[in-house]
């Protein structure tokens, strides 16, 4: 199903929606490929959205915190913004202080897609001019969100440039599994398979990897509640603001690399990917406005999932001319 929302800047603005016959549905816009409603039953059967989004649509042109896109041409933070590889360095927009942050101030977050629609899949398609967001190369992206008869969401990357170029694409959707936001996620159970993470410095910036061994409070092996990672007095959980905002190295001998459990409405999300990391980012930047729905907006109102490559390392994400970018991730919801 398609239907017309919005205007932005004199472009009309579409959201498709997809379901199954289980009673679960996705809803997506061909703006940034934005992740607007995945609509989950609990327990006790009760579909409701398990994202966070906007109260008013229009809150998508600017989306100051990045709901439900396609992140691009590459995730995280980049420092001073200076792609560097090989015996270059080139420089692109300091979005974020002295950084370059998801790709720009533009990106493919606020890229107009084109969507075509199939009986259980979205397929967007965008065609990124060389030099857009100071980036070399024109590059052809493809994303699809695939939705099974059991209840799981698959995200298909797909990209071909016409000259080498950095490629590092994530999906920026908060996850909230009490339904419609009733809750925070301070009480969500998060299990990482990750043995490491990297450290930030004060620019959130990824410095050095260690291991959770070592540092405790962020050992999710054996799941934990956010709650006890954001209260935990932790130097790193402090320099961003209380939570979690850090890419974590994915143990790639276990299949299931990210459980994230909401005990109240039963709600499961299970996620694998052929990405070798996910920055795990609780909200902590999420203000009163704008408002969300389920009422205001608030920190720890969801929780991200970015799967990508660990940010900050241009060189381990170059794509060649003619090669293809190929990634996947599939979340997987369930209810007991
Ligand atoms: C903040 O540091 C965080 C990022 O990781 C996040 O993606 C963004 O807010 C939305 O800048």
């Amino acid at each position: 199903m398609k239907q017309k929302v919005a205007t932005f800047s004199g472009e009309e603005i579409y959201a498709y929606t997809i379901e199954n016959g289980k009673g679960m549905s996705l809803t997506a816009l061909n703006f940034g490929a934005a992740i607007t409603e995945i609509n989950v039953p609990d327990k006790n059967g009760l579909t409701e959205n398990v994202v966070i989004n906007y109260q008013d649509i229009s809150n998508y042109e600017v989306n100051p915190y990045y709901l439900g896109i396609v992140v691009g041409r590459t995730s995280g933070r980049t420092k001073e913004g200076l792609l560097k590889f090989e015996d270059q360095a080139i420089q692109v927009e300091k979005n974020d202080g002295n950084n370059h942050l998801h790709g720009g101030i533009k990106g493919l977050a606020k890229s107009i897609w084109e969507v075509t629609e199939k009986k259980d899949s979205l397929i967007f398609e965008y065609v990124s001019p060389d030099g857009e967001d100071g980036y070399p190369g024109t590059v052809t992206f493809k994303v699809s969100y695939v939705l099974s008869e059991d209840n799981q969401v698959t995200i298909n990357y797909w990209a071909s440039p016409d000259k080498k170029t950095p490629i590092n694409l994530t999906n920026h959707t908060y996850f909230n599994l009490s339904g419609n936001k009733k809750t925070d996620i301070l009480n969500h159970s998060l299990k990482l398979a990750s043995p490491s993470f990297y450290e930030l410095d004060k620019e959130s910036m990824p410095v050095r990897v260690v291991k959770v061994d070592d540092h405790p409070t962020f050992d999710f092996r054996k799941g934990k509640l956010v709650k006890d990672v954001v209260d935990g007095g932790y130097e790193q959980t402090d320099i961003v603001g209380g939570g979690i905002d850090h890419p974590f190295l994915l143990d790639d001998s276990v299949e299931e690399k990210i459980t994230l459990t909401d005990p109240e409405s039963g709600r499961t999300l299970t996620v694998k990917t052929d990405d070798p990391a996910v920055v795990v980012y609780s909200g902590n930047q999420v203000k009163q406005t704008p408002t969300l729905n389920g009422g205001t907006a608030e920190k720890y109102a969801g929780i991200c999932l970015e799967t990508q490559m660990p940010p900050n390392e241009t060189e381990s994400y170059l794509i060649e001319k003619g090669e293809v970018y190929r990634k996947q991730t599939v979340f997987s919801f369930n209810a007991k």
